[in-house]
């Protein structure tokens, strides 16, 4: 790849939000992608990834990494041509299967997320300082998913509820629209894969997404049985409202439209339960300090 500074200057546009502005200041000189909004782990962990990196999660993950993941925009695997099934291993998802990136794939319910809404729009802006053509598949886990366990390919549907190819490349991003899934509820994995069509590689990502418990929707004045969530209900809310403002949005007329399909499993039962009142906690907190800090964009 040519070392140019034409990287630093697309990716010094693409990075429009505050939070993010640190990432320019160390991009690698030979760089290709990576979702920054919703953020992927390997972005969030990355030595730029500002005080997400310093989440409890991330530390781990570098340490279980054994090095910093500086090279947070290449993430890829050559040849794989579409058989992703077959050149990722279950459990190793999130690396791409590469040991260079395996402490991004530790089963833990604290990865640095986003806050989305069940059937929302979410905007994606998947920052390239190297254009590439190429198709970009979207996936989010099913209903039940435990980020307890390792993250593996059943985990996942057989098909992209999302697919977008050749999105315009906007101040130094790839920048769509997906339409989540109307049937999640609490904490699920976005798995976005970039098949490129320029090059023979393929991009992998996890990108933590919280969706609301669904007491929190239906919690009312009638309920009165739970005494441990009336905390819960303003966080979520107000986290809500990232979707609104939608900074990174490309006009109508050129923004490409995904192509969506809605999975028809029903939601899992307990799954967003098992975590249990502190991961309740985590949560909200963690949504929380989102909203505030996509307030100061
Ligand atoms: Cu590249």
């Amino acid at each position: 790849m040519p070392r140019t500074t034409a990287h630093r200057t697309a990716l010094a546009a693409a990075l429009t939000a505050p939070l993010l502005l640190p990432l320019w200041a160390a991009a690698p000189a030979a760089a290709h992608g990576a979702p920054t909004d919703p953020v992927s782990r390997v972005v969030a962990c990355s030595p730029e990834g500002g005080d997400r990196a310093g989440s409890a999660a991330c530390r781990a993950a570098v340490a279980a990494n054994g090095a910093p993941f500086t090279a947070w925009d290449n993430l890829r695997v050559a040849g794989v041509a579409g058989r992703d099934r077959e050149r990722v291993p279950d459990g190793k998802l999130c690396s791409g299967g590469l040991p260079a990136y395996r402490g991004l794939d530790l089963a833990r319910g604290d990865w640095p997320a986003t806050r989305v809404r069940p059937g929302g729009a979410l905007p994606m802006t998947y920052v390239s300082t190297i254009p590439h053509t190429g198709t970009f598949r979207m996936y989010l886990t099913e209903p039940g998913y435990d980020p307890a366990k390792p993250l593996t390919w059943s985990d996942l549907p057989q098909k992209p509820f999302a697919q977008v190819t050749d999105p315009a490349l906007t101040d130094g991003a790839y920048r769509f629209r997906a339409t989540l899934p109307s049937d999640r509820t609490g904490r699920h994995v976005l798995y976005t894969v970039w098949q490129n069509s320029s090059t023979p590689d393929t991009y992998y990502s996890c990108s933590d997404l919280v969706f609301p418990e669904k007491e929190e929707e239906t919690a009312g004045p009638a309920a009165g049985k739970s005494p441990a969530r009336p905390s819960a209900t303003p966080g979520p809310k107000t986290a809500n409202t990232p979707a609104a403002p939608a900074p990174t949005a490309t006009p109508a007329s050129t923004a490409p439209v995904a192509r969506t399909t809605t999975a028809a499993a029903p939601s899992g039962p307990s799954a967003p339960l098992l975590a249990g009142g502190a991961a309740a906690v985590l949560v909200v907190t963690g949504g929380t300090a989102l909203a505030l800090r996509l307030r100061r964009r």
